[in-house]
């Protein structure tokens, strides 16, 4: 049986990386290569996968798959998605833990189909009947309704996610769906005005565009989704009128020439008074205390004010989207969170997007630092079980740099915006000079002291954040704007004013009896406040990680680029998760509940034990004669080394149970 099994790993690499002989990062990478060449997309760091994208549809997803998946334990069956889904499925509905799963990855690695794989194996494996059927539906199909509003074709990836996603599946006790909660993150709205060389707006444009004229709504493809999700006609309706009034508005033109018919149809399709948006484009009025001062806006003036309201006018239809979705499948119970964000990303010109895409990113990376990299290694020295430090790169300092509440970039950049007088994007770079300058992940040339006054690789009009997957060079151009995200007064009380009541919804604060002289918060404090409340929930779940990887960037099958793929697995700082679980107890429990769970496999802790946890558990596997080397006793928890010690002792508690119920079905019997 073992020569078998070499035999096999020696073909197609070993499943789980904590097994591999020797480990270095060479081997490491070659065994991913050997298994992705034979269609095994899937490895095992301990309870982490680790999926490459095929770039092509592989067999492996099918209704069988998920029979031979179900019910399975983790380690029994060759590595999948399906394994980690159904463990974190048994898990919350067995032991009633909360569950998230986290998938990361760069742009273009997978995490949007792993997302949707485990949904999709989720549903198909709980509950049953109509009306489960109907609400695991209508998770399924929200899927598709916000890929079209939300994802758009990037040079990385085709069907790129262009707005984070977290959702909460949630279920009644016995594991059955009742429905669901998501939350959206910062969409990236300036795709909506102007997309890089090579790219796409948003899906649904083109969606809309190619379909025939007079019923272009119903052959629209999240048309029957949004139907399944829960959306009357009349809002569908309203929601493509919204989207093709974005679209039109991209036509207005600002010239003396220029025919006035987009803004009239505009007008018709949304009910907005036409004299009313006309003036909105043509004046801007600024209320200071008491006085009202009208200005009219110039030709650049009026462009901004329509790319402001088509931004607007589409990420807040995207937020309301997402609130109308909520409202069809919310309620609350257990939880399984899924995670799905844009991923990292380097572009040619990076803007201030991708500085906050690329902060989205640090932030999960900390988190899976802090709870398997750290976490763990301060476990094994609280619980007193020794241990020998294992060195990683802790990216705590990158987010640092990014979020600190007074010297982070976030907050320098409010800063400049709120401050009056002159603020331009030199300023706001000219400050961070003043600020970073000495922060060792922050590179820029315009301080005196910088230490890159020399690097003619980086612009004047740059700076450069020396991120955990790479280095990245921001324009600085737009941030303050983008940040500030204004829209003219003047617009918001023309949108309140339309006839269409979607619209209306859209901008409450356009209405005059709720004016508010306060300033909104900013698009980058915004983002950091949900990103924090996010990281918040997600510590309370038990996590389930799904690390995609890119094998190149053709975004093409079969290929495997080695150099591609050993920069993933470095700063996703694989090797070191290997090290850690390798020296380190597969499963750990605390003595009561382990006691509890398998004291009917030991005569003296049956059915009572009358001492401390401990000493129990001590008992039982002295009883159970398990080996020595394969547990320790920490001061509160039992910790177990390898998983298949865990297996044994399920399998036998299974058996016992068997007996047991033959017996008491044997007593009852003979009674009768
Ligand atoms: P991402 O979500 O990680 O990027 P996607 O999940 O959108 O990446 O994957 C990109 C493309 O790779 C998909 O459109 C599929 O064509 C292909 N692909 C990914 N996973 C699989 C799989 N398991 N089997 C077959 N093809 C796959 V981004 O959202 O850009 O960060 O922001
Ligand atoms: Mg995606």
């Amino acid at each position: 049986m073992e020569v078998k099994t070499s035999l096999l790993d020696n073909m197609i690499g070993v499943g789980d990386m904590v097994l591999l002989e020797p480990l270095n990062e060479d081997s490491f990478i070659n065994n991913l290569k050997k298994r992705f060449d034979h269609n095994e997309v899937y490895t095992y760091i301990g309870s982490v996968v680790i999926s490459i994208n095929p770039y092509r549809s592989l067999p492996i997803y099918t209704p069988e798959k998920v029979e031979e998946y179900r019910n399975r334990n983790f380690y029994e069956l060759s590595p999948h998605i399906f394994a980690l889904s159904d463990e974190a499925y048994r898990s919350l509905r067995d032991q009633d833990k909360d569950q998230c799963i986290l998938i990361t990855g760069e742009s273009g690695a997978g995490k949007t189909e792993a997302s949707k794989l485990v949904m999709s194996y989720v549903a198909a494996v709980c509950g049953k009947g109509a009306e489960v059927n109907q609400v695991k539906e209508q998770l399924l199909q929200s899927n598709p309704v916000l890929e079209a509003f939300g994802n758009a074709k990037t040079v990385r990836n085709d069907n790129s996610s262009r707005f984070g996603k977290y959702m909460d599946i949630e279920f009644d006790f016995k594991g059955d769906p009742l429905g669901g909660v998501i939350s959206n993150y910062l969409l990236e709205k300036s795709r909506v005005v102007k997309q890089p060389r090579g790219e796409r707006n948003f899906h649904i444009f083109y969606q809309i565009l190619s379909g025939a004229s007079e019923d272009f709504l119903c052959k629209c493809c999240p048309c029957n989704a949004m139907q399944i999700v829960g959306f009357m006609d009349h809002e569908t309706q309203s929601v493509f009128e919204v989207v093709a009034a974005v679209l039109k508005l991209g036509n207005i033109e600002f010239k003396p020439e220029s025919r006035v018919n987009e803004l009239k149809e505009i007008c018709e399709l949304t009910g907005i008074d036409q004299s009313v948006l006309e003036r909105a484009f043509s004046f801007r009025t600024v209320e200071a205390k008491q006085e009202k001062v009208s200005t009219t806006l110039n030709v650049a003036q009026a462009y901004y004010a329509r790319d402001a309201l088509a931004k607007n006018l589409y990420s807040r239809l995207f937020s309301w989207l997402v609130t109308r979705i909520n409202e069809s499948i919310k309620v609350l119970k257990k939880v399984m969170g899924v995670l799905d964000i844009y991923g990292f990303e380097i572009f040619e010109d990076n803007s201030f997007e991708q500085f906050i895409i690329n902060y989205c990113n640090e932030k999960l990376q900390q988190i899976f630092i802090e709870l398997t990299l750290k976490e763990e290694q301060e476990e094994y020295i609280r619980e007193g079980i020794e241990w020998t430090h294992i060195e990683y790169f802790n990216n705590a300092i990158i987010c640092d740099l990014i979020e600190n509440n007074q010297t982070g970039i976030l907050a320098m950049l409010d800063e400049e915006c709120l401050r009056p007088g002159t603020v331009t994007d030199d300023t706001f770079l000219e400050k961070l000079n003043q600020v970073c300058a000495t922060h060792q992940h922050f590179e820029s040339r315009m301080s005196k002291c910088s230490r890159f006054l020399n690097d003619t690789s980086l612009p004047h009009s740059c700076f450069r954040i020396q991120h955990y997957a790479g280095k990245v060079m921001y324009q600085v151009e737009g941030f303050v704007d983008k940040n500030n995200d204004l829209l003219y007064r003047d617009l918001s009380q023309a949108m309140w004013k339309a006839n269409h009541s979607l619209i209306k919804a859209l901008f409450p604060e356009g209405n005059p009896a709720k004016i508010n002289l306060k300033r909104p918060p900013t698009a980058g404090s915004q983002f950091k406040a949900s990103v924090a409340t996010l990281m918040k929930n997600l510590q309370t779940k038990n996590p389930n990680y799904i690390r995609c990887i890119k094998p190149n960037d053709k975004k093409a099958a079969h290929i495997f680029n080695d150099a591609l793929v050993c920069h993933q697995i470095r700063y996703l700082g694989l090797l070191e998760n290997v090290r850690v679980r390798r020296a380190g107890y597969a499963f750990r429990q605390a003595y009561e509940p382990c006691l509890e769970r398998y004291k009917m496999l030991c005569k003296q802790t049956w059915p009572h034990w009358r001492g401390p946890a401990r000493a129990g558990v001590e008992v039982l596997f002295n009883e159970l004669e398990i080996p020595e080397e394969e547990f320790s006793f920490g001061r509160s928890k039992i910790f177990i080394r390898n998983p298949r010690t865990l297996f044994k002792l399920e399998d036998l508690r299974k058996q016992r149970l068997e007996d047991l119920a033959t017996l008491i079905e044997k007593i009852y019997r003979g009674w009768k």
